[in-house]
C-alpha cells in the first residue's frame, strides 16, 4: 500500500461474518465513544477476528503486507491520530471493507 496522503496513517484489519457497512462501523465507533449503545447488529468484541496491522506509515512511502485473510468481510480501520483535533483517522471516516471470497 501506498500513504499518498498529507498524514501518517497504519491499518488495523479483521474479518466478520456479519453483514456489516462502513456506515454501521462508523455507529459503532461512534457508540463506543459516547457509551450509548449503536442499533447495529454488530457487536467488535464477538463479531471481529483480527487480521492484520500495519506499521504506521509515513507521507510518501509504501509497504508490502503478508496476510492470511479469512473469507467474509475484511474491515479495515486507521486508528492514527488526526492532525487536527488527534481523533483517530476512524472517527472522521477513514473505514474501509472489502469482501473476501472463499
Ligand atoms: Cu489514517
Amino acid at each position: 500500500m501506498d500513504n499518498i496522503g498529507a498524514q501518517p496513517h497504519f491499518i488495523a484489519a479483521g474479518t466478520t461474518t456479519v453483514d456489516v457497512t462502513e456506515e454501521e462501523l462508523m455507529a459503532v465507533l461512534e457508540a463506543d465513544m459516547t457509551g450509548t449503545p449503536a442499533a447495529v447488529d454488530f457487536n467488535p468484541d464477538e463479531d471481529f477476528e483480527e487480521a492484520f496491522y500495519s506499521a504506521s506509515q509515513s507521507t510518501g512511502t509504501s509497504q508490502w503486507i503478508v496476510a492470511d485473510v479469512q473469507p467474509g468481510t475484511l474491515i479495515m480501520i486507521c486508528f492514527f491520530p488526526d492532525i487536527s483535533d488527534g481523533l483517530p483517522h476512524a472517527y472522521h471516516g477513514m473505514i474501509e471493507t472489502v469482501e473476501v471470497a472463499e
